[in-house]
Formats: C-alpha cells, sequence, structure tokens
C-alpha cells in the first residue's frame, strides 16, 4: 500500500495545506538537479522539486534516490510547482561504485530502467580498449540491462581492421560499426534503438554526443530546452540525460562518469562477461575463480585452446580490480 501524500496527510490532519491539483501522471526524470529534477511528461519537460523524504539516501538500489530514466508520482502545488513524492521501484538500474568498500560502499545509478547499454567504442583516437567494453558490459548485466557494443570512427579504419578488433578480443556482443562523422550504420543502429531505452557509455572522446546529435535532428532544441531550465553554474549530481527518440524511446547520454568502478562483485559475474569462460563446463568447485583451483574446466580449456588467451587475460584483469567477493 502506498503511504498518504503528504498533502492528504496535511488535510486530514486539518494543517491548511492546499494541493490544488494532485495528479499522479508517469513522469520521467530527464536530468536530476541536486535537490530539483526535470521531468519529461511525454511532451514538455518540468522541473520539479524533490519532496523531504526523498533526500534521505537509502541502500536500496530499487529506491534510492533519484535518477534519470526514474518514474516518478508527482504533485502540482496552488503556484503551478511541481513536486515528485515518490519513485517507482525501478526495473532495471545501472550503477557505478561511487567509492567506499564493504559496508560502507556507496553506488551511483547511472540510469534507470533503461532496456540496453550501447557501449560506445572507437577504432582509433583513442584507440579500442577491450577492457573498457568488459566493464560496461558487466555493468550493463549486472543491473538487467542488455549490452550491445557501437565501434564508432569508422572512416578512421577499414572494414576489416574493425572487424579483426572486436573479433580478435573475442568480445560476445552484437556490434556495429558506426561514423558520427560520415553517418555511416547510423541506419542499422536506429533499428536497434527504436521503441527501447538505451544508455550510451564509454570512454570520453569515443564519440558518443557526436552519435547523439546525428540520431536526435533537434538534439539543439532539445539541449537549448535542457540548459535553459537548468541554469548555468547549478549543481547536477551526475551528468546524465535523457531524451526522446523521433522514432519512439530514449537515449540516455552519460557525459562525465569517467571511471568504471565495478564495487563489490562476485566472480561469477566477471565470467559471464567472457563467452567461453561462461559457457565452461562445471568446474570441480562450484565457486571456482578459474585462477589455479584443481578440477578448473577453464584452465583445462585454456590449455587446449578453446578458451583463449586473451580472454583469460582480461578475465583475470577485471577480477584482480574488481572487489571480488
Ligand atoms: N573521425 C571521426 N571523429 C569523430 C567521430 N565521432 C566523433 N568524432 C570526434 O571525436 C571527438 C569526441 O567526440 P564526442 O562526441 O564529444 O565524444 P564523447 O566524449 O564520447 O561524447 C570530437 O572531436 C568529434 O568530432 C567519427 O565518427 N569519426
Ligand atoms: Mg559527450
Ligand atoms: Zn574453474
Amino acid at each position: 500500500m502506498r503511504p498518504p501524500s503528504p498533502g492528504l496527510l496535511a488535510a486530514r490532519l486539518g494543517l491548511g495545506y492546499r494541493a490544488a491539483r494532485v495528479t499522479n501522471p508517469r513522469f520521467i526524470v530527464a536530468q536530476v538537479l541536486g535537490r530539483s529534477a526535470l521531468l519529461w511528461d511525454g511532451t514538455t519537460l518540468h522541473e520539479a522539486i524533490l519532496s523531504g523524504r526523498l533526500k534521505a539516501d537509502s541502500k536500496d538500489r530499487r529506491a534510492s534516490t533519484l535518477a534519470v530514466g526514474d518514474r516518478v508520482d508527482v504533485e502540482r502545488s496552488d503556484t503551478g510547482s511541481w513536486r515528485i513524492l515518490g519513485v517507482e521501484p525501478r526495473v532495471t538500474w545501472l550503477e557505478r561504485c561511487a567509492g567506499g568498500r564493504g559496508e560502507a560502499a556507496r553506488t551511483q545509478i547511472i540510469a534507470s530502467n533503461a532496456d540496453q547499454a550501447l557501449i560506445v567504442a572507437s577504432l582509433r583516437e583513442p584507440p579500442f580498449r577491450p577492457g573498457l567494453v568488459d566493464r560496461w558490459s558487466l555493468l550493463a548485466r549486472r543491473g538487467g540491462l542488455a549490452p550491445m557494443l557501437a565501434l564508432n570512427k569508422a572512416d578512421l579504419g577499414t572494414e576489416e581492421e574493425a572487424a579483426r578488433a572486436v573479433a580478435d578480443a573475442c568480445i560476445p556482443l552484437v556490434m556495429i560499426r558506426v561514423s558520427a562523422a560520415t553517418g555511416f550504420g547510423l541506419d542499422v543502429l536506429r533499428e536497434h534503438l527504436v521503441g527501447k531505452v538505451t544508455v550510451l557509455v564509454g570512454h570520453s572522446g569515443v564519440g558518443k554526443s557526436s552519435i547523439l546529435r546525428r540520431l536526435l535532428p533537434d538534439i539543439e532544441a532539445a539541449t537549448g530546452a535542457l540548459s535553459e531550465k537548468s541554469g548555468k553554474g547549478r549543481h547536477t549530481t551526475s551528468g546524465a540525460r535523457l531524451y526522446p527518440l523521433p522514432e519512439g524511446g530514449y537515449l540516455v547520454d552519460t557525459a562525465g562518469v569517467r571511471s568504471v568502478v565495478l564495487g563489490e562483485t562476485h566472480a561469477s559475474e566477471v565470467a559471464s562477461v567472457f563467452r567461453e569462460i561462461a559457457e565452461s563446463p562445471p568446474c570441480r568447485f562450484r565457486e571456482c575463480t578459474h585462477r589455479m583451483e584443481p578440477g578448473c574446466t577453464v584452465l583445462e580449456g585454456l590449455k587446449r585452446g578453446t578458451v583463449p588467451n586473451v580472454v583469460y587475460m582480461r578475465y583475470r584483469k577485471l577480477l584482480e580490480e574488481a572487489d571480488v567477493l
């Protein structure tokens, strides 16, 4: 059962609080600005303040403070200002560790309720880094998002180079070659995005914003409206922003999410990123971390060549870096 809204509560207690119109539409958080947020109602953006009880941090990933993509319950006051009363439980979430270990570990939700994560990498400038794709892939799966790879800056190399880069790295993801500079591959990409909520992630400089601008012809209008509403110098808790796609669906750009910190991670999560390891037959020990345990089928596979060396090295690297449980 939902607790009564502050307005209702106040009315019942005879406190004279008046909320002229109490509406309950499904507004989506487009941007978080500290104590307020921009909400998309399907047509326009509204600025809304957070009600007091929402500001408290919660450990629950499904119900922590506001994130882009959250569906919220709002209330409109006499003066026409909007107030966010509650957040609907998150269906998916893309999180990163925001520092701390163990009990003190804090996570930041970059975006919620997204269907997929489009991991953007570039063939060159900056060079293709499979390790980053692995990390984003892990974080996407952890929160229930399907990971997908867009290899941008296709114009800086040949088709063979791009195909080889991904094949050599044994990345088990759908890969779309694109060029935000020439427009190459964007129609194929659009087909993967239509009707879905997609978060763009990846190293700074790979071309996330350039791809976004290509996909949103009205981006100037959208960003203009956003920056006008958000104002300059206003504190934003994360650089994520949600944009509606003309074909239906949404894109979330994630400027400023620089480091990818995995935080507390189970070894099986790391294994799930690599097809050859995930699909290896069960090891002797159920909790095998595939490092030195006897009866490990991954180590056997490594010897026989069914688990490529490059895959195993990246698995180990990720395992070392994560705070493995
Ligand atoms: N050659 C080439 N340059 C690109 C392409 N896409 C983006 N860039 C350039 O790469 C730089 C970084 O792009 P940006 O979209 O800001 O990357 P972001 O940090 O991931 O958002 C800019 O100078 C872009 O002009 C591309 O497809 N080909
Ligand atoms: Mg950017
Ligand atoms: Zn094993």
